[in-house]
């Protein structure tokens, strides 16, 4: 999609810091970051939720999960805890509409979220 902020990350028509890559997965670190680790999973296929890309393509949902596993890993957050949000219309704060995990970690967190 040609006016989706996350689209020209893919494309690299905007600039992020990158963290990992495979060949249908971006993960890249938050401009405005709300734990020490905090970085963003995505598709690199436009899907605008978690839950429109459960039905389209599961096993590429599955694939953003697994990569911000492995996010953690490699930031050393795995343990003792991380949190993967997936942020679903915008009474639960979702600002972009290209499905993402946010992968947040590095201090604790706390339950209920805000
Ligand atoms: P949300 O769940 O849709 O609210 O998350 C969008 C995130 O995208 C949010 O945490 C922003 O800080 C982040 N972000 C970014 O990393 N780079 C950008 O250019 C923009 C937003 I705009």
């Amino acid at each position: 999609m040609t006016d989706c902020l996350f689209c020209k990350i893919v494309s690299g028509d905007v600039p992020a810091k990158i963290v990992r890559e495979t060949g249908r997965t971006l993960a890249f670190r938050d401009i405005n970051p709300q734990a020490p680790t905090h970085v963003l999973v995505i598709p690199r296929d436009h899907h605008p939720t978690a839950a429109e890309l459960a039905v389209a393509d599961p096993s590429l949902l599955g694939e953003v999960v697994s990569e911000a596993h492995q996010v953690a890993l490699d930031e050393g957050v795995a343990e003792p805890g991380y949190r993967i949000v997936f942020n679903t219309g915008p009474q639960a704060g979702q600002t972009v509409f290209h499905v993402h995990a946010h992968v947040l970690g590095g201090r604790g967190l706390n339950w209920p979220p805000g």
